[in-house]
């Protein structure tokens, strides 16, 4: 954990102004979403010529230094015939995850959309011929999920004007502003013509993106489609929202409108050896402890080259998915809670309610909360809102709730507060 300075870089923080912005109500609102990291990289999932490559699968084209030659060759592998959009989106949905946010492009510069300005792209250069995001698009649309595109504007090793890659071109030769006008730029006009209704462009890793070049693209997204939220990584403090570091939370509440984007194990891109996957106590509790200090959780999956997320994924997510039907009340539309920095529980709140979410549940079940600074009325389990729980004041100020002996909910017990 780390504090907001922490957490938060400050490249990628929120432009001051988005702050109230009405646009961003559906965001603030929406708390959690599914990212995707689906690319090339996931043929060689983690391994390069027999040995295992150290690190995140999506960057094993960096790690192990594959000459573009030779990394290219992976598309006329690529065939995901198991790839099945109304599954991805029925499971974001199934889950409770209310946007979607997909690598359009990744740092390995493939194209994961039918681009005209390369034929670096999934539909040019590979068997599958199919467009995902174009299929994936629609059933968004069907099923009432938002779609978002990542787009790594800086990073593209392919391109020669692109960041990152020195082991293929010359660094010092790169003409990066060109490779922002006339590559990046008229790719992003691509993805918010050709696909319908984009609810953000996630844009990452700004590195060396000049005030203009931030300017520039989020100028462009907001032309294109004046709806569309920009992320915090476009840079230079130009994004609609601030972007934590991936994995990182906050100690306490941000006065930011502010997003995590997380890993379910400790990896992006799909790596067949990775198991290390998160429990669903563990991802219910990130996502609590994430929206009690005001903002959204954005949780990756990575499938597998046939098109395929990987089940101990797809398990988790309907476990939080589950606790979200019973549970959901104390998460969407919710803001910070009153009650921050407790190591036992977290809070969030509506108007009129405070959510109390029991992380370690007490022996005998006897709650005692600092003041919450403001008068409370009644108390009673969010899943049981029928019986209402005893309430007393505490001798030094705040509250004793009496609930049951022993945790009502196995992941996150949640009593509701009723507040004058
Ligand atoms: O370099 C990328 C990484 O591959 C991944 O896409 C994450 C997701 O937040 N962003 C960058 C590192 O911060």
């Amino acid at each position: 954990m780390a504090g907001e300075e922490g957490a938060i870089r400050e490249a990628a923080r929120q432009r001051p102004d988005a702050r109230h912005d009405p646009r961003l109500d559906w965001w603030r609102d929406a708390k959690f979403g599914m990212f995707i990291h689906w690319g090339l990289y996931a043929i060689p999932a983690g391994t390069w010529k027999g040995q295992q490559i150290l690190g995140i699968g999506e960057w094993i084209m960096y790690r192990a230094r594959i000459p573009v030659r030779e990394y290219e060759q992976l598309a006329k592998q690529f065939n995901p015939v198991q790839f099945d959009a109304a599954e991805w989106v029925s499971l974001a949905r199934r889950a409770g995850q209310r946007y979607l946010v997909i690598t359009a492009k990744h740092h390995d510069g493939f194209c994961m959309f039918d681009s005209k300005v390369t034929d670096y792209d999934i539909v040019d250069a590979t068997p599958f011929g199919r467009d995902p995001m174009k299929e994936l698009a629609a059933e968004c649309a069907r099923q009432g999920v938002r779609l978002g595109f990542y787009y790594s504007q800086t990073q593209d090793w392919h391109h020669p004007d692109g960041d990152g890659n020195d082991w293929d071109y010359d660094e010092g030769a790169k003409q990066f502003d060109r490779y922002v006008r006339e590559y990046v730029a008229p790719q992003v006009r691509e993805l918010l013509t050709n696909y319908g209704p984009i609810a953000l462009i996630w844009f990452d890793t700004p590195r060396r993106m000049t005030p203009e070049q931030s300017r520039l693209l989020a100028d462009l997204v907001h032309e294109l489609q004046p709806q569309c939220l920009v992320s915090g990584r476009i840079g230079n403090q130009v994004g609609d929202y601030a972007e934590a570091r991936d994995n990182a939370i906050p100690d306490t509440a941000v006065d930011m409108d502010w997003e995590t984007p997380a890993t379910i194990n400790d990896t992006w891109g799909y790596k067949s050896y990775d198991h290390n996957w998160k429990s669903p106590r563990e991802l219910v509790h990130k996502l609590v402890d994430i929206v009690s200090k005001g903002g959204n959780y954005l949780l990756n999956v990575g499938p597998a080259a046939e098109g395929v997320i990987p089940e101990p994924s797809v398990e988790r997510l309907l476990a939080v998915g589950r606790w979200l039907e019973t549970h959901g009340e104390s998460i969407y539309g919710t803001r910070a809670g009153p009650l921050q920095g407790l190591g036992w529980c977290r809070t969030t709140q509506k108007p009129g309610k405070i959510f109390v979410h029991v992380l370690e549940w007490p022996q005998g079940g006897e709650l005692r909360l600092p003041d919450v600074g403001r008068p409370v009325t009644g108390a009673a389990l969010l899943d049981d809102p029928a019986q209402p729980l005893d309430l007393a004041p505490a001798a030094g100020g705040g509250l004793i709730i009496r609930g049951p002996a022993t945790a009502p909910d196995p992941l996150d017990s949640v009593v509701v507060l009723a507040t004058a």
